[in-house]
């Protein structure tokens, strides 16, 4: 290692074209020692160079089959903590950029959520009557917290599977971080809006009275994604009175308004694929982050098929855009030269747990 560490000063004024010339050259020195993966929400300056792409999932499992030693994971921090979790212990996850969290992630915290489950403690205890349920947007301590608790962790794709599992487990659910995810799929389930109540975090018992959770089958974390939040009812209204025929598919990270309102309702792995399996010449309205809705457009335009943005705003995830070429060629030169930067390493205390979650949502779904 004769070369020392560069430091990102270096790369943070440098002109695009130079860090596409820097990260083609990294790439060819580094060889198969690492793998570059994207989530579907990468910008698509990064996305191209992508040798893995998919929903965090996805991305995940393909990473501990992949024969490298370093997974570059373009996405945001709790995916590299995944992609940490479920790889082998020789390989390192790294994240082009600490500040790529999720805004929705960080809604929930341990502090807050076992105060939650003390507060909880004071109307009926907890461990006998909930099962605790973490999207897989939150921190890995909370995936543990999941684990030491005979819970889970579901992702939008199997959100439905996992929620039947924790009922069979015990009569309630706590789901966070994300209140609409988890309200969609009670929804589905057939549970009504008044057996599903928020909890909001900064309110004493949630806001709720003793008697609300002794009746509520859903507690429902007061989380939200500030992207799908811009998604409205007056959209689709807008889209189906101009394109009557058109067809609305939105992801269940939107208000439940906007789901009820849309004819498809599914994780990006789902809008992929539902927009790509479509018939030629269709019109499509689509509700989740704009890198994947652009992407998806240009993809089925030979097709005849049209896609369309459901805000008229641009709306993207701000954190995920921050792994931006100057991140990747900083961290691929310095990886060239034998330097990790930003690995993402989560406790072994925290690990285990997570892990026991992530695999018995695995098993299950
Ligand atoms: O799990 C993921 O990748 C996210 C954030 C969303 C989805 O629906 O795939
Ligand atoms: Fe988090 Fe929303 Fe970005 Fe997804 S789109 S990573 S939920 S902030």
């Amino acid at each position: 290692m004769n070369t020392p560490r560069i430091d990102f000063a270096r790369f943070s004024q440098m002109p695009d074209a130079e860090c596409h010339e820097r990260i083609r050259a990294a790439r060819a020195r580094i060889g198969r020692k690492a793998v570059i993966l994207c989530h579907h929400y990468q910008r698509a300056d990064v996305y191209q160079y992508a040798d893995l792409t998919g929903d965090s999932l996805k991305l995940s499992r393909l990473a501990a089959q992949a024969d490298a030693d370093y997974i570059v994971f373009c996405g945001v921090h709790f995916m590299a903590e995944v992609a940490d979790i479920m790889s082998k212990p020789e390989q390192t996850s790294i994240l082009p950029d600490l500040a790529a969290g999720c805004s929705m992630a960080d809604m929930a915290n341990l502090a807050k959520v076992e105060r939650c489950w003390r507060e909880l403690q004071e109307v009926l205890n907890p461990d006998e009557h909930f099962t605790p349920v973490t999207y897989i947007n939150s921190a890995a301590d909370l995936k543990a917290f999941c684990g030491r608790h005979g819970g889970i962790v579901c992702t939008s794709s199997n959100a439905r599977t996992i929620a039947e599992w924790a009922f069979g487990q015990r009569e309630k659910i706590l789901f966070f971080p994300d209140q609409h995810l988890g309200r969609w799929t009670g929804h589905t389930m057939g549970i009504p809006l008044d057996e599903m109540l928020v909890w909001d975090p900064d309110l004493e018992l949630g806001g709720l009275t003793p008697e609300q959770i002794r009746k509520a089958r859903l507690l429902l974390w007061k989380g939200h994604c500030s992207v799908h939040q811009m998604f409205q009812p007056a959209h689709i209204r807008r889209f189906r009175a101009e394109h009557p025929d058109g067809l609305v598919i939105a992801h269940p990270e939107c208000a439940f308004e906007v789901c009820r309102l849309a004819d498809h309702v599914g994780s990006t792995e789902h809008i992929v694929k539902v927009v790509k399996e479509a018939a030629p010449n269709t019109r499509w309205l689509v509700g989740t982050e704009l890198n994947l809705v652009n992407r998806l457009a240009e993809e089925v335009k030979p097709e005849g098929k049209i896609v369309q943005f459901m805000a008229p705003t641009v709306c993207m995830c701000s954190t995920m855009q921050r792994i931006d070429p100057q991140h990747l060629a900083w961290t691929l030169e310095n990886l060239a030269d034998g330097h990790v930067v930003n690995p993402i390493k989560v406790p072994g205390h925290e690990a285990a747990p997570a892990r026991l979650t992530l695999e018995r949502m695995l098993a299950v779904s």
